[in-house]
């Protein structure tokens, strides 16, 4: 059954004083997502900015067990980790696997791909801010069209976001939900949800980041909420092979109204170069694939 906003457990896994610029949208969704996950969980994690979250040993914020493993190496620590707990005959655990979108849609794909095609028993999330930005804003697989980074300084990047979730879709895993950090029921609801569920489930988490993507701190939800009013972002969950939108995408669904993509690309200031045809055909991309998504969804 979902809980509702009102509902969320008041459990903190996260304490005062994490390390994350102000206004950042991870911790949002992290502590939403550690509230349905719980204290028996094992997270394993690369270098990124959750990891800059986590703090410096021996300090921490965060009440959970966690690993910290290579750039490349999420899904195969997550894989050891596994293999680990079930020859030690504990079964009160779940694997949690997190990196950023350089760590899964480019450097984790390898270890992230064969282990769902194991169908190893783990949740893997990619918290998605859309580049590298632990080490600076540079552009990543994840960086969209017409945005500059300081690897696109001067003119912004030039191809369109990869489709990483439809890859993943097509590992066939055993849950496979999007969701954006703007919306903290959709995420409770989902975790609690995947933490049911036996074999790979892989999770998409949009994240605005104000450092990265120039916007007043603020601003963090509001951007959330515009990406996916104007369907930059869409929700939706697989659940074994059915497809389902859900929230607010589900409602945009059904009145067959949704926001163009101007005002989400005005409030950042790494879109202030994209040109008018980039523009024109980042709205056409997202009108073509929204019809996409709606039509699946039977509207
Ligand atoms: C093999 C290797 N290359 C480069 C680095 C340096 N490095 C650390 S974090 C990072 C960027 C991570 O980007 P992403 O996975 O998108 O997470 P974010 O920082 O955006 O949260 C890089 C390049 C590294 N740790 N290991
Ligand atoms: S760089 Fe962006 S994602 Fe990383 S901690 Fe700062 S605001 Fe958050």
């Amino acid at each position: 059954m979902s809980v509702t906003t009102m509902e969320l457990p008041e459990v903190e896994y996260i304490l005062p004083g994490t390390r994350t610029c102000a206004g950042c949208g991870l911790p949002i969704a992290y502590r939403h997502m550690l509230k349905a996950l719980g204290p028996k969980m094992i997270m394993t994690h690369p270098a990124c900015c959750l990891t800059i979250l986590h703090g410096i040993y021996p300090k921490t914020p965060v009440a959970i067990n966690a690993v910290n493993n290579t750039f490349a190496g999420t899904a195969a620590s997550a894989s050891g980790l596994v293999a680990g707990l079930k020859a030690t005959g504990r079964t009160d655990y779940t694997v949690v696997a997190m990196a950023g979108d350089g760590g899964t849609f480019d450097m984790g794909i390898q270890a992230l791909s064969g282990a769902a095609e194991r169908e190893t028993d783990f949740i893997y999330v990619c918290y998605d801010n859309e580049a590298y930005m632990n080490t600076g804003v540079q552009r990543s697989s994840a960086t969209p069209s017409g945005a500059v980074t300081t690897t696109t300084p001067v003119i912004p990047k030039e191809q369109a976001k990869k489709d990483f979730i439809q890859i993943m879709e097509a590992h066939d895993p055993a849950y496979l939900a999007t969701m954006c950090s703007s919306y903290p029921a959709d995420i409770y609801n989902k975790f609690l949800k995947a933490k049911a569920i036996k074999g790979t489930r892989f999770i998409h988490m949009a994240v605005p980041c104000p450092t990265g993507w120039s916007f007043p701190t603020k601003d963090t939800v509001k951007i959330g909420r515009l990406a996916v009013e104007s369907a930059v972002v869409v929700l939706y969950e697989v659940e074994n092979g059915a497809f389902r939108l859900t929230g607010k995408s589900l409602s945009m669904a059904r009145s067959g109204k949704k926001q163009p993509v101007n005002e989400y690309l005005e409030m950042q200031g790494r879109f202030k170069r994209i040109s008018a045809e980039q523009l024109a055909e980042f709205q056409r991309q997202i009108d073509v694939k929204w019809e996409r998504f709606r039509k699946r969804a039977g509207f």
